[in-house]
């Protein structure tokens, strides 16, 4: 059987998650560390560990069939690919910044400057959106220096807590891009690893589900039972136990993690007692 060959980032910032995603996806693998590529010992997938900027173009080529890259990585090259999955880690932003005491006021205020960035495709189409023109000045790395030194007016550059813009006297004023990992692939596939792609993009959902929801199990007595069911957002039919303590039953549900405090204090409200809110490994919808 021929493998699905997939293209992560070497070492960087995506590597650990895009790693830790196949294994959570059951795939193993034998210890090879500072390999070029590695076989999984129990799914017909073969790893490639790259530069992340050559991902794209990797794929593009077919010499791997799939690759974890962020999104900026991916948009800038503007190759035939598309996403097959969004992945949920690598979050940051693409954005303009200027120097912090510059005045600001729209988009306009850069018109004819100078901006430096490592991003001159995604900048370019930015600016043309916002019928803004401007000089693009393509730089490969420390692009957060470039007004300080004197060689730009302005920088478009990835963020994420901001404290690099804060150190360097920049302030952020536009986002040109919101990014994360996604998994990329071409618009064809043989059948065979069509076939294998979908295999695993089930198990990446149920992962992301998983981490998404939470188990929760409470007690209850019987005559509040269908106030706290109510309360369960999105689940048609919770588990029902009898508690061997007469009138009290224990339920079991699923609960979404971004609704879960406010869901907490009211099913307290409601009667519950004794919840137990444990993580789910895998989700099946
Ligand atoms: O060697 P290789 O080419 O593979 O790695 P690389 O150095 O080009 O990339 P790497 O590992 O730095 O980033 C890989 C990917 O992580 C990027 O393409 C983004 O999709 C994603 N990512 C997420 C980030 C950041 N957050 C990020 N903060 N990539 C870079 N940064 C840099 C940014 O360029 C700036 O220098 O971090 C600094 C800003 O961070 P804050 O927290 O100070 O705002
Ligand atoms: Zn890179």
């Amino acid at each position: 059987m021929e493998n699905l060959k997939i293209a992560i980032q070497k070492s960087g910032r995506l590597s650990d998650e895009s790693l830790g995603l196949l294994k959570a996806c059951g795939i193993r693998f034998s210890n090879g560390a500072g390999k070029l590529r590695t076989e999984a010992l129990n799914f017909p997938l073969e790893v490639y560990f790259l530069r992340d900027d050559d991902i794209p173009q990797y794929v593009a080529d077919g010499v791997a069939d799939l690759g974890m890259v962020g999104e900026n990585v991916l948009y800038e090259k503007q190759l035939p690919l598309t996403v097959a999955a969004r992945l949920g880690f690598g979050r940051c932003r693409l954005a303009l910044a200027v120097p912090k005491n510059e005045a600001y006021r729209s988009i306009e205020s850069l018109r004819g400057k100078r901006i430096a960035t490592s991003y001159p495709g995604l900048l370019q189409k930015f600016l043309q959106s916002q019928q803004v023109e401007a000089e693009i000045h393509e730089i490969s790395g420390s692009v957060e220096i470039a007004p300080g030194i004197g060689l730009a007016d302005a920088i478009c550059d990835l963020v994420s807590t901001g404290s690099t813009l804060l150190t360097n006297g920049l302030r952020e004023v536009e986002t040109v891009l919101q990014s994360e990992a996604v998994l990329a692939r071409p618009q064809q596939l043989s059948v065979e690893k069509e076939a294998l792609l979908q295999r695993l993009l089930f198990r990446i959902e149920a992962v992301q589900q998983a981490s998404r929801n939470k188990y929760i199990l409470l007690n209850a007595p019987n005559d509040r039972l269908s106030t706290i069911i109510a309360l369960l957002p999105g689940i048609k039919s919770p588990t029902v136990l009898p508690l061997a303590l007469p009138g009290w039953s224990s339920l079991h549900s699923v609960i979404e993690e971004n609704q879960f405090w406010e869901v907490i204090e009211q099913l307290k409200l409601a009667g519950a007692e004794g919840i137990l809110v444990v993580p789910i490994e895998k989700m099946i919808a």
